[in-house]
């Protein structure tokens, strides 16, 4: 069937594209409540971990997870992401020169009081060792419009989705993540090699924790603060 305007080349309203059938793994009833709940006790162990070992990563694991990451929703099926994984150490300490500068400007210039006092439960501040501690740190790009790549739509939102899968697929794997965003983020189109278009959003060093990790004492929100039922 024709699926495109002989004269134009436009798509037909109503025309044919390929589909092919859906088959969910099934799961029946009684146990689906019971696999939601396991997920969620396994994704609650999850925290973001600021130190990390130099324990080498399982080999294929974080092909995998990139390879979920890439199963994500996106606007249009245009899959506007680009994850760079970053495992040679002079790049590392390239990335970590560069992010701990714009870390000072932040800290020192930039943020405000208010913001300042939002992070000081979780006692950050310029100082970025985990950039090069951690075995690999993968730098997600947005890829915007540009020679060779389409427009993508809801892009921060299709990324976003993606970097969640990673972080679960990542953690699911025994593997320590923390989602750093060091700001503006343009100095990692040279550190990483990427074009214009392309734009970093996350920077996110995967390792296994330090023996002697710790993490701030915060809690999630209880259920009736996060959902609403109408
Ligand atoms: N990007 C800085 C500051 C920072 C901001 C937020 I919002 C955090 O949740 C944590 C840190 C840094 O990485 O230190």
């Amino acid at each position: 069937m024709d699926q495109t305007d002989e004269l134009s080349g436009a798509p037909v309203a109503g025309a044919a594209y390929p589909t092919v059938p859906y088959r969910p793994a099934a799961v029946p009833a009684e146990e689906a409540a019971g696999r939601a709940r396991a997920f969620c006790e396994a994704m609650a162990r999850r925290r973001t971990v600021r130190e990390f070992c130099d324990r080498p990563l399982p080999e294929g694991v974080v092909e995998w997870a990139i390879r979920a990451a890439a199963t994500a929703p996106s606007g249009a099926n245009v899959q506007p992401w680009r994850f760079v994984v970053v495992t040679d150490p002079e790049r590392k300490r390239r990335l970590r020169e560069a992010a701990e500068a714009e870390e000072r400007e932040f800290y020192d210039r930039r943020a405000s009081a208010e913001w300042l006092e939002a992070l000081a439960p979780l006692g950050t501040d310029w100082s970025k060792p985990f950039l090069e501690t951690a075995p690999a740190v993968i730098v997600v790009f947005e890829v915007h419009k540009g020679p060779g790549t389409p427009r993508p739509y809801y892009t921060k939102e299709s990324v976003g989705i993606a970097v969640g899968l990673l972080l679960a697929a990542l953690h699911q794997a025994g593997l320590a993540t923390l989602t750093h965003t060091p700001s503006p983020m343009r100095f990692l189109n040279e550190v990483c090699d990427r074009p214009a278009e392309e734009r970093a959003a996350y920077v996110i060093p995967v390792g296994y924790a330090a023996d002697d990790a710790r993490v701030p004492d915060i809690r999630r929100k209880p259920l009736d603060q996060v959902m609403v039922r109408l």
